[in-house]
């Protein structure tokens, strides 16, 4: 799903930087500084919560509603923090939000809902990639721009913008690490165990696909590949059965968030099966959350590859633009690091020609993430 075309609404407006917690200062926002922080998005990521204030002329709030997946992980926390931080009254919004629950039909009221609210602004986190197209056109109908975040919509380009990341170049570089890993440690590679996120969600059709490209390359043997729908309580669910299935067969095992490994390292522990920097395990995770980071520091999970969190201040900056009649970019990603365990063992990879590198985790790392 890559949309370039851009979009115009003719609302003028003054605006101002602020963060929530900050006092406000007023300056107008230019094309130029939309341009800048949508550059950053894809060079630097974001950590802050940053974003512009929306306030009118006439003290007017604008309404956004948020259909947010749910609050099965870390990851997803961290998501609701940066909207509410952001689309705040003292930023100028007024923030509609819904926890969906993971929860597909909710999410799709949900959105009904906010276009009966007559609300100014609809941001999706879709739950699911497909099932979009009908109501995405009732928001049309209604006027109302949709800004879409994180997973990707895979059925319909009817909305104005995206901002998230890449899950499929997520799973290559798992991939690429894996192999780079075990050739210069001299681990043959047994049998890989995969615990997938929420099927039909684009972060689990990504990752999966990325990484089972990788895996038929090198010929490696995926044993399994099952749902623990990204939270804790299904990565152990499922590492259990797979404890007790595949005793003796394998020496890897993909999770795809922290959550779901943390869940895998309790079922290990029960069963007895060492993982990670000094294990019999290559523990591999995607997030790279605080807790995800700190496993990853004590050598439990062996790389972490991060998906970034904070797309609220770029979704404000895309607001602003569209509130000053100005064009916006229709698809910004987010920047991600590969975390590693170890200093010395490997400093980069390459990922389809291209160099990446590997970030070792330390105290200051594992302190400046969300
Ligand atoms: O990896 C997981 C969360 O959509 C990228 O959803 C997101 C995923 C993230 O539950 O932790």
């Amino acid at each position: 799903m890559k949309k370039f075309l851009a979009m115009m609404l003719a609302l003028a407006m003054v605006a101002s930087l602020a963060a929530c917690s900050s006092s406000s200062s007023s300056s107008d926002t230019t094309a130029a500084e939309t341009e800048a922080a949508t550059e950053a998005a894809e060079t630097e990521g974001t950590d802050e919560t940053e974003a512009a204030d929306s306030t009118t002329g006439d003290g007017e709030l604008i309404t956004v509603g948020f259909a947010q997946v749910g609050h099965e992980s870390d990851w997803r926390t961290a998501s609701t923090q940066s909207c509410q931080d952001v689309f705040c009254e003292a930023n100028g919004y007024e923030l509609v939000f819904v926890d969906c629950d993971q929860d597909s039909a909710a999410q799709l009221d949900a959105v009904r809902n906010f276009i009966e609210q007559d609300v100014d602004y609809v941001i999706i986190d879709p739950i699911v990639s497909t099932g979009w197209d009908t109501v995405l056109t009732e928001c049309e109908e209604a006027g109302i721009p949709v800004i879409v975040i994180d997973r990707t919509i895979d059925d319909s380009d009817n909305y104005t913008a995206w901002v998230g990341s890449d899950f499929t170049a997520e799973g290559y570089a798992a991939g690429e690490w894996l192999n780079a890993y075990a050739e210069a440690k001299g681990i043959e590679i047994s049998g890989i165990l995969v615990i997938e996120g929420t099927t039909g969600s684009s972060a689990q059709l990504g990752r999966t696909e990325g990484f089972q490209e990788i895996a038929d390359n090198y010929g490696w043997t995926i044993l399994d590949s099952q749902d623990g729908d990204f939270t804790e309580a299904g990565g152990q669910e499922v590492m259990e059965s797979y404890c007790q299935s595949y005793s003796g067969q394998f020496n890897v095992v993909i999770c795809q968030n922290d959550n779901e490994a943390f869940g895998a390292m309790t079922a290990m522990d029960a069963a007895g099966i060492t993982y990670g920097v000094d294990g019999d395990v290559i523990l591999i995770s995607f997030d790279a959350c605080t807790a995800g980071l700190e496993y990853v520091q004590a050598g439990s999970i062996n790389a972490d590859f991060e998906c970034n969190p904070l797309a609220a201040p770029f979704v404000a900056e895309i607001i602003e633009s569209l509130e000053a009649g100005e064009e916006v970019e229709s698809t910004v990603y987010m920047t991600e690091h590969w975390y590693v365990a170890e200093e010395d063992v490997l400093t980069s990879i390459t990922v389809n020609g291209e160099e990446q590198e590997l970030t070792y985790v330390t105290d200051e790392i594992v302190e400046a993430q969300y």
